[in-house]
C-alpha cells in the first residue's frame, strides 16, 4: 500500500493531524496499536487555548466545542487562605481559554475520520519505521496477524511519550532534557456541579490542589501526592476530605462530593527531545516532550506542533517547497520550550516541595505575592496560560 503521510498514533496529535491533512486533500492512513474504546477511556486534559480551539475549526470539528465548550475569561489562584482572579480576557486583549475534554476532542475527531472515510488502522501490532532518511520510508505492522507495509513520503510520530517512533532515531543524535518532579497529582473525576464558576490552583502547606471541570455537572479535581501513594489507598471519601482541607471553609462547605467516575495518580514529568525531526520522520506532542500538567499545556503543545508541521506539508504538496521541511523542528520548538518554561513556572510556584530549605520556601512565597500582586505579574501568568500565538510560517 502507499500513501503520502503515515502517522503513527490515533491520540489528539495523529487525529488531528490526520484531519488537517486530509481537508488539504493529502492522503494519510493512521496506525494505532490500541482500540478506540481505549484511546477514548483515557481521562487527560481539559483546558484548550484559544489558537487550539481554532486549529480544531479549521480541521471542521468546531460545532460541538462551539456549542458545548465553556469559554472562561477568568481563572482563580488561591493561597494563604487568599482567592486571586486572574481575569484572562482583560489582561490579554480578549483571549479566553474553553473547558472541553480531550477525551471529546478525540470523540469528534474520530468521527470526523470516520464521515470522511479516511484509513485507520486500530490494533496494529509490532509497528516499525524504516528508511526515515530516505526519499522513501515506509511503515511495516501487523493487523489480524498478517504483516502489513506502508510506503510514503512522510511519517509523523504522533505515538505518544512511550510509542516507538522517537526511539528510531539514533541515540547518538537526539539529545534528551528532562526533569522528574518529586510528587504526582492524583484526579478524580465526578458527576458533581463544579465548586467554582471558574478553575481554582490552590497553594496550600499540605500540597497544591486544582478544581477544575468538564461542563457544569461534571467536575474534574487534582490533589499533589508523593509519589509512593497508590489510586487504592485513597477511597473516595478520603480524596474528598483532603480536598476540603486544601481550601478555605466557605469553599469546602459548598463541595458537592460523589462517586468517581474515574481516579488516577500521574507522576509530573518535564522532557523535551531535540531535534524532533530526523530525515523525513517528524515527532509530534508527547513523542517530543511532556510537560508537567499545572500549566494545562500538555494537549495545547501537541496542537502547535500539528499546526507548524500541517503548514509546512501544505507549502510542500501545494506550493513545492521543500525549503520549509528542515525548519519543523525550529519552529515548533520555540514554542514547546516557552510552554516547558511557563509549566516549570507554574509548577514550582504552587506546589509544596519537601526538600526545599526555608529560604527556598521564602523566596516560593515571595513568588507567589509577586507574581500575583502585580499587573506585570498577572499579564505575563495570563498571556501564557491563554496561549502564546503561533508563528507565522513562511
Ligand atoms: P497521546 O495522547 O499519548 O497519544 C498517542 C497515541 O499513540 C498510540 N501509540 C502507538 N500507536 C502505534 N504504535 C505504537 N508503537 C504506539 N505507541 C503508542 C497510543 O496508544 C496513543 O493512542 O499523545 P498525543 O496525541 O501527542 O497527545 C498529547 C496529550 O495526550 C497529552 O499532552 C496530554 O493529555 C497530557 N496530559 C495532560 N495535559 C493537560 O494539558 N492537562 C492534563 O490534565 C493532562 N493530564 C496528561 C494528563 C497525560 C497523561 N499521561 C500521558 C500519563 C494525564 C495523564 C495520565
Ligand atoms: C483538567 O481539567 O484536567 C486540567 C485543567 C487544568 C490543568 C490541568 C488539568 O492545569
Amino acid at each position: 500500500m502507499k500513501t503520502r503521510v503515515v502517522i503513527i498514533g490515533a491520540g489528539p496529535s495523529g487525529l488531528l493531524l490526520g484531519q488537517l491533512l486530509h481537508n488539504a486533500g493529502i492522503p494519510n492512513v493512521i496506525i494505532e496499536r490500541q482500540t478506540p474504546e481505549y484511546v477514548l477511556g483515557r481521562i487527560r486534559a481539559g483546558i484548550l487555548e484559544s489558537g487550539t480551539v481554532e486549529l480544531l475549526r479549521q480541521a471542521g470539528i468546531g460545532e460541538r466545542i462551539d456549542a458545548e465548550g465553556l469559554v472562561h475569561h477568568g481563572v482563580e489562584f488561591l493561597f494563604d487562605a487568599r482567592r486571586i482572579p486572574v481575569a484572562l480576557e482583560q489582561l490579554t486583549g480578549g483571549k479566553c481559554v474553553t473547558v472541553y475534554g480531550q477525551t471529546e476532542v478525540t470523540r469528534d475527531l474520530m468521527a470526523a475520520r470516520q464521515r470522511c472515510g479516511a484509513r485507520t488502522v486500530y490494533g496494529a501490532g509490532r509497528v516499525e519505521l524504516h528508511d526515515t532518511k530516505s526519499d522513501r520510508p515506509c511503515v511495516t505492522y501487523e493487523e489480524h496477524g498478517e504483516r502489513c507495509r506502508i510506503e510514503c513520503d512522510f511519517i509523523a510520530g504522533c505515538d505518544g511519550f512511550h510509542g516507538v517512533s522517537r526511539q528510531t532515531i539514533p541515540a547518538a543524535t537526539r539529545r534528551e532534557y528532562e526533569r522528574l518532579w518529586p510528587f504526582g497529582w492524583l484526579g478524580l473525576l465526578a458527576d458533581t456541579p463544579p465548586v467554582n464558576n471558574e478553575l481554582i490552583y490552590a497553594h496550600h502547606a499540605r500540597g497544591f490542589a486544582l478544581c477544575s471541570q468538564r461542563s457544569l455537572t461534571r467536575s474534574r479535581y487534582y490533589l499533589q501526592v508523593p509519589l509512593s501513594e497508590q489510586v487504592d489507598m485513597w477511597p473516595d471519601e478520603r480524596f474528598w476530605q483532603e480536598l476540603k482541607r486544601r481550601l478555605p471553609s466557605d469553599l469546602a462547605a459548598r463541595l458537592v462530593t460523589g462517586h468517581s467516575l474515574e481516579k488516577s495518580i500521574a507522576p509530573l514529568r518535564s522532557y523535551v527531545v531535540e531535534p524532533m525531526q530526523y530525515g523525513r520522520l517528524f515527532l509530534v506532542g508527547d513523542a517530543a516532550h511532556i510537560v508537567p500538567p499545572t500549566g494545562a499545556k500538555g494537549l495545547n503543545l501537541a496542537a502547535s506542533d500539528v499546526n507548524y508541521l500541517w503548514r509546512i506539508l501544505c507549502a510542500y504538496y501545494h506550493q513545492g517547497r521543500s525549503d520549509l521541511l528542515s525548519r519543523y523542528s525550529a519552529y515548533a520548538l520555540d514554542r514547546v520550550w516557552k510552554g516547558e518554561r511557563f509549566s516549570a513556572f507554574m509548577t514550582h510556584l504552587l506546589h509544596d516541595f519537601s526538600d526545599s530549605t526555608p529560604f527556598d520556601k521564602k523566596m516560593q512565597e515571595a513568588d507567589r505575592r509577586y507574581y500575583l500582586g502585580s499587573q506585570a505579574g498577572l499579564t505575563t501568568i495570563a498571556e501564557n496560560y491563554v496561549g502564546l500565538p503561533f508563528e507565522t510560517v513562511a
